[in-house]
């Protein structure tokens, strides 16, 4: 297999409802997406960078830079024996993981389709629908958010994540497991915004029986997040520490985390996102599905991933209409809490060409 050449084409999407997290709000997304041509077929990747580096230190207009000048051309005249070689014949490029994720997910699409495989059997998937959560933005009173926590029950979702913050972290936890009882599955998410001095005021969560709290410290900070769980019962689930399968046998063995999120295009894409799926097994350590707010292309393949048997946590792998009005594809809806697992080869979903050309704002071809 060659590649041929890239599209790279940018959307804009607006979200049904602002997205506001410890690290800024969100009201519409600017996204990037990759077409990968081969000699043989082509395939859709879908890359999670943010327009600013706020979340991780990639944002979209540095993530298509690095593909343009480097990624892409990397690939120029080279013979794969499949989208697997990507990242080691890329491995002298660092860092650059939601870009590389995109390229590889392209490729890996494109491969897979002129096999007539799917992602799921590809990557091991042992279930045809997954269970889902739905990641729950700081809101500007309790009142919105138990309203919004009830809209979201009332669809059926099977597990609710508090995005908090120093100032909306106790309260709101508090309000949403009175109103909603004991047998809520329910977690919470600071998103970096807390220190270890804080460990005292994070200690006041675990009366509340939370699955787990996500990514309080810094990403760097995988000792501060081991004493912390030293000084507080929720289990610790790190998000955005985890760039690798090395990087997640490392905060394990240190005691940094009981349970991982995995986004892939966080840890360079889906091959990796598998192998912190299998270290995370070997060690006993839950894992569940992470999302950045994705079209229903990045959707396909995260609820593809989230079928393999360590997933044993619900995902933040939502239906289309929690995040948009008129997904590019056909809409992923939700069936009694759960989303299914696409069959078709490769992610098993095309961009609808007419609603793709509405929201596309440029586009441009890098041909090999
Ligand atoms: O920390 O999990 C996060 C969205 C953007 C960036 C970071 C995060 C999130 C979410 C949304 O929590 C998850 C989703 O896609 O529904
Ligand atoms: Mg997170």
């Amino acid at each position: 297999m060659k590649l041929t050449g890239v599209e790279m084409r940018r959307i804009a999407m607006p979200l049904v409802s602002p997205f506001r997290t410890s690290f800024g709000t969100q009201t519409s997304r600017d996204i990037l997406l990759l077409r990968a041509v081969t000699d043989q077929s082509e395939g859709w990747g879908e890359c999670v960078a943010l327009p600013s580096p706020v979340y991780s230190p990639e944002y979209i207009d540095g993530a298509a830079d690095v593909l343009r000048r480097f990624l892409i051309p990397g690939l120029a005249g080279v013979e794969l024996a499949g989208a697997h070689q990507i990242a080691e014949r890329l491995s002298g490029f660092l860092g650059h993981r939601m870009a590389l994720a995109a390229l590889e997910t392209a490729v890996l699409d494109a491969e897979l389709r002129s096999e007539e495989r799917s992602f799921a059997r590809e990557l091991g998937a042992v279930h045809d629908r997954v269970p889902c959560g739905v990641s729950v933005g700081i809101m500007s009173s309790v009142p919105a958010l138990l309203e919004a926590v009830e809209g979201y029950l009332a669809e059926g979702y099977l597990r609710i994540k508090l995005k908090i913050e120093p100032g909306w972290d106790v309260e709101p936890v508090r309000a949403v497991r009175e109103r909603f009882g004991d047998a809520l599955l329910l977690q919470v998410d600071a998103n970096t915004a807390y220190r270890l001095a804080d460990a005292r005021h994070l200690a006041r969560l675990d009366p509340f029986d939370l699955l787990l709290i996500e990514q309080p410290l810094p990403e760097e900070d995988i000792l501060g997040h081991a004493d912390l769980q030293q000084r507080i019962s929720t289990p610790i689930c790190l998000d955005e520490s985890i760039t690798s399968a090395q990087s997640a046998a490392a905060a394990i063995r240190l005691g940094a985390c009981q349970i991982v999120n995995i986004k892939p295009g966080r840890v360079g894409g889906y091959l990796e996102a598998r192998r912190i799926h299998d270290v995370c097994v070997a060690q006993g350590v839950p894992v569940w599905c992470g999302g950045m707010l994705e079209t229903g292309l990045g959707r396909a393949a995260n609820v593809a991933l989230a079928a393999l048997p360590g997933f044993t946590l619900p995902g933040d792998t939502s239906s289309s209409r929690r995040y948009y009005e008129d997904d590019i594809t056909e809409p992923f809806v939700l069936d009694e809490g759960h989303l299914a697992v696409p069959q078709g080869p490769g992610l098993g979903v095309l961009p609808r060409p007419d609603r793709l050309a509405e929201v596309t704002t440029s586009t441009e071809w890098i041909a090999l």
